[in-house]
Formats: C-alpha cells, sequence, structure tokens
C-alpha cells in the first residue's frame, strides 16, 4: 500500500519548488506538490508537470496522506513567518520520525528554534540552504543541508539525485548539526554579494574612466572569464551584451542603478561582528545596495559636489583591473571561509570547509574555477589560519596585489565609489601589516576610560593615570 504512495512532497509552488519538484520527478521520483493557493498548484499540474510523476494536493492532509512514512516534506516558502505558519499547519496530520526540509533562504537563528521545538515533538528537521536560482533548481542546484543526521540519511539518495553532478560528486553533503545548513547557505549569500559588487564596481571603471561600451565590455569579460570560470561573470557578459525590445539600447543602461536586498548578505556581516570576525569586502558590499537604493538622495548631493577628474591611463590600465578583479574576489571567498570557520567552531557545526567547497563547485551562484582550490587548500590543512597564505593562491597574491593596488589608488582620484576593491586591498593589507595603529587606540580607551592597555614589554594589564580628573 505504501509503495504505491509518493517519495517525496514539496510545499510552495512559486519559483524555486516548481522547479524543485519537476527536477526531482525528472529523477523518477514520485513528488506531491501543495501551495497555499491552489489555483496555483492545479496550473502547474495541469501545464508545466503534466506527465512528470506530480501529483496536486489541494490541502495539507491530502499531502501529508500521498506521502510514503516516514513522511518527507521539502518547504520552499517564503522565509520568515510563513516558514513558522506552514509548520503549525502540517504538524496535526504528521507522526513522529517525519521529516520537514526547510529548503527556503532562513535566518538561522530561526532553523535553532525550529528545530528544537520539532525535536521536542519527535519530528526531524533538516534546515536547507539551496543555491541556484530558478535554473539551478530545475537542473541541479547546490544543496547544504544540516540539523538531524538521520534524517539526513533517510533523505540523502533523494537529495544526491537532485543536486547538481560534479567529477567529484554530488553538490550536497551532510554539513553539520542545527543551523548549520542555513549558516553555510547564509555566508554562500555573503560571498555572493561581494563578488557581484566587484565585478559590478569593475564595469563602472570601464564605463566612466575607460569610456568601453557594453559590448566592448562584455567582450572583455567573456575573455577574462577563462580564468574565473565565473558563474556570476557568465552572466555579466551576457547582460552586458543583451538590448532592451522596447528602445533598442543596452538593457544595462535602461536599468535603474538602484538595488534591493533580502537579507542574507546582511545577516553574514552582523555575525560575522557578533563573532569579532573581519570581512570587510562583504560589508562593504552590502553597504553598496544599501548606498545605491536612496537615488534621490544622490542625485540632490551629486548636484552640489562635481565629480573630480577625467583620467588619462595608459593601455595597461585593463591588465591591472583584471588582476584587481580576480585577486579581490579570492578575498571575498577568503573573508566567507574565515567566518565559517569560526562560526564552526563558536556553534559547534564541526564544518569540513573542503566539503562546503567541493558542494559550491557547481549548481549555486558562486561556482567558479576558484573552488577547486579552495578544496585543495582545507584538505590539506582544515585550521589554515587564511586562504591568503595557502599554497593554491600564494603565488596570485604575490603577482596581483599590486595590480589591485594600482586600480585603487588610480581610481579614487577620479572619485569614483569603489568600496569593495579598497576594502578588499585593506583586508590584504591589514592582514599582513606587522604593525598597525591600535598602540595609540589602546592609549585613547585608557585616557578617556581608564579601559587599560597591554605592553609590548612585559606581561600585564596597565592604566595610566592621564589626567587629574578633580582638577579639571
Ligand atoms: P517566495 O520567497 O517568493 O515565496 C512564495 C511562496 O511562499 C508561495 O508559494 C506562497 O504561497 C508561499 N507563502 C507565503 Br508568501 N506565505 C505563506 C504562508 N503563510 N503559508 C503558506 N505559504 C506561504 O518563493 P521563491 O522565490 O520560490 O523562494 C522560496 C524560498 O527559496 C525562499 O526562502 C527564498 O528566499 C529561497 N530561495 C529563492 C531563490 C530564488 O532565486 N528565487 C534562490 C534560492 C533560495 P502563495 O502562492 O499562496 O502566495
Amino acid at each position: 500500500m505504501d509503495q504505491q504512495k509518493n517519495d517525496i512532497a514539496v510545499i510552495g509552488m512559486a519559483v524555486m519548488g516548481q522547479n524543485l519538484a519537476l527536477n526531482m520527478g525528472s529523477k523518477g521520483l514520485k513528488v506531491s506538490v501543495y501551495n497555499r493557493t491552489s489555483e496555483k498548484t492545479k496550473r502547474f499540474v495541469e501545464e508545466r508537470a503534466k506527465n512528470k510523476n506530480i501529483q496536486g494536493t489541494y490541502s495539507l492532509e491530502e499531502l501529508v496522506n500521498s506521502l510514503k512514512t516516514p513522511r518527507k516534506i521539502i518547504l520552499m516558502v517564503k522565509a520568515g513567518k510563513p516558514v513558522d505558519d506552514v509548520i503549525e499547519e502540517l504538524l496535526p496530520y504528521l507522526n513522529k520520525e517525519d521529516i520537514i526540509i526547510d529548503g527556503g533562504n532562513s535566518y538561522y537563528k530561526d532553523t535553532d528554534r525550529r528545530y528544537e521545538e520539532l525535536h521536542k515533538k519527535g519530528i526531524r528537521f533538516l534546515g536547507t540552504g539551496i543555491s541556484g536560482g530558478e535554473y539551478g533548481a530545475l537542473h541541479g542546484p547546490s544543496i547544504m543541508p544540516g540539523g538531524d543526521e538521520s534524517a539526513y540519511e533517510e533523505v540523502k539518495n533523494i537529495l544526491e539525485a537532485t543536486a547538481a553532478q560534479t567529477e567529484d560528486g554530488p553538490c550536497v553533503t551532510y554539513l553539520g548539526p542545527k543551523s548549520s545548513g542555513h549558516y553555510v547557505k547564509m555566508v554562500h549569500n555573503g560571498i555572493e554579494y561581494a563578488i557581484m559588487e566587484l565585478i559590478a564596481e569593475t564595469y563602472d571603471i570601464m564605463r566612466k574612466v575607460l569610456k568601453m561600451t557594453p559590448q566592448d565590455m562584455s567582450k572583455v569579460f567573456k575573455e577574462w572569464n577563462e580564468d574565473h570560470k565565473s558563474y556570476l561573470m557568465e552572466i555579466t557578459y551576457k547582460i552586458l551584451e543583451w538590448k532592451d525590445e522596447e528602445t533598442g539600447q543596452p538593457i544595462v543602461d535602461v536599468i535603474l542603478d538602484s538595488a534591493k536586498q533580502k537579507g542574507t548578505g546582511k545577516w553574514s556581516v552582523q555575525d560575522a561582528l557578533d563573532l569579532n570576525i573581519s570581512i570587510p569586502t562583504i560589508n562593504a558590499a552590502v553597504n553598496a545596495r544599501t548606498l545605491s537604493s536612496i537615488k534621490d538622495e544622490r542625485i540632490r548631493i551629486g548636484e552640489i559636489y562635481e565629480t573630480p577628474t577625467e583620467m588619462n591611463l595608459d593601455e595597461s590600465f585593463i591588465n591591472s583591473l583584471r588582476d584587481a578583479l580576480y585577486i579581490s574576489t579570492i578575498i571575498a571567498y577568503a573573508e566567507g571561509m574565515k567566518l565559517l570557520q569560526v562560526a564552526s567552531k563558536e556553534y559547534g557545526y564541526n564544518l569540513d570547509l573542503s566539503e562546503v567547497a567541493r558542494i559550491w563547485e557547481d549548481g549555486c551562484i558562486i561556482r567558479s574555477t576558484f573552488l577547486k582550490p579552495i578544496q585543495r587548500a582545507f584538505k590539506k590543512d582544515p585550521n589554515l589560519v587564511n586562504l591568503i597564505i595557502s599554497d593554491e593562491f600564494k603565488s596570485d597574491f604575490k603577482k596581483k596585489i599590486p595590480n589591485l593596488r594600482e586600480v585603487v589608488s588610480q581610481i579614487k582620484k577620479a572619485g569614483i565609489p569603489i568600496p569593495s576593491l579598497s576594502s578588499a586591498l585593506d583586508y590584504f593589507d591589514g592582514l599582513s601589516s606587522k604593525e598597525l595603529p591600535a598602540n595609540l587606540i589602546q592609549a585613547q580607551r585608557d585616557y578617556f576610560g581608564a579601559h587599560t592597555y597591554e605592553r609590548r614589554d612585559k606581561e600585564g594589564i596597565f592604566h595610566t593615570e592621564w589626567q587629574d580628573i578633580h582638577n579639571i
């Protein structure tokens, strides 16, 4: 009887849920689907999902009854309250040992809370990041599950069949306990913000300083992508050659320069601050989006202050720019991996960073040629202090940092904001500075707040009576 039933269910028939269900159906899995607005389910099963192993259901009770036990249910609904609402509505129909997989971009602290609540009720929970957008969901995403390990063993075959496939295996693995899956996805998105911003700043330099047309830029990014093999750079050169149907203009010139964000980048930065980890390139990317969104203010202020200079740069500048983008992209990964390494210890995730890099090799938005050397670096040394000093990247840094420095110093003179490129350089310079001015900061803190300081010449905590407060 149970054999006739379906293998898995997907709740939420928006972009991600529909494509994930179709992907699973194409792997021979029998899939039940459900959406709060039942009209969407009906349309989906009658059109895109026709004859594809997919059964529409119109109540959560019907959905649960259509599944083999233990039931395996993936939620692909909007992150936040909708996830709690759906879990609440599902619970009366579930039995102990059933499995809920939250495949959305949930905040990791919500995932910890849900894990605990469901664990008490005997329901197994996997907080699972899924990356790859619409295309990835359909053809093979990168899947980042964390939570109940026994639940992972039950859904392993399904997730492995659904994920992107590489020569190193399917882009999925059990990452660790509790919210580890959603944490890894959050940092994945933080790195994504940084790489997008680095490419956008490079584009800005190309158009404002080098006066290149979108078509010229497209050719250049396409050539550079032979080195990066990056999905984000690939879509960039495709966007740059795209013409707007209405005006015939390059579409990039028609699109407003004001970007939105949903939260994963901001959460990465907030958590990095809580963990005392510096991720300035990612931070700058999040701030750049925020600044872009206040277009009216920028116009008012831009009318008062003129942008400084036209620049005369020689032809070799484009090669410096190529190196600047290359090396700052590696810095974006380095910051993200460092955050994961520290969070893993702090939150008890026990992450294998080499495996994290392996499951990002394909299917996800930050896939690129850099993931293989990152994988190797953490396989050789799981406690690697920073990717910047790994054998895999050391010679790149020696060769290309001078060109990042050249780009940042020249472009600053042109008054063009390049927050992520310059933060990447500051991160490198800060990390490689044997001497920083924090001795003065210590003294200032002690002066105004008696916060004490440490000395170079002896152990201990010291304080100086800088001022006689009674006589001020
Ligand atoms: P959305 O994030 O736009 O969510 C829409 C879905 O949530 C619809 O099915 C909607 O049902 C359902 N929903 C809402 Br809204 N409130 C609900 C509630 N209270 N009860 C039940 N269902 C509710 O969909 P998406 O873009 O497919 O993304 C799904 C998840 O995957 C999100 O967490 C997203 O952040 C994540 N993600 C998205 C992408 C992407 O490229 N879009 C990539 C990676 C991850 P309705 O039809 O009845 O309104």
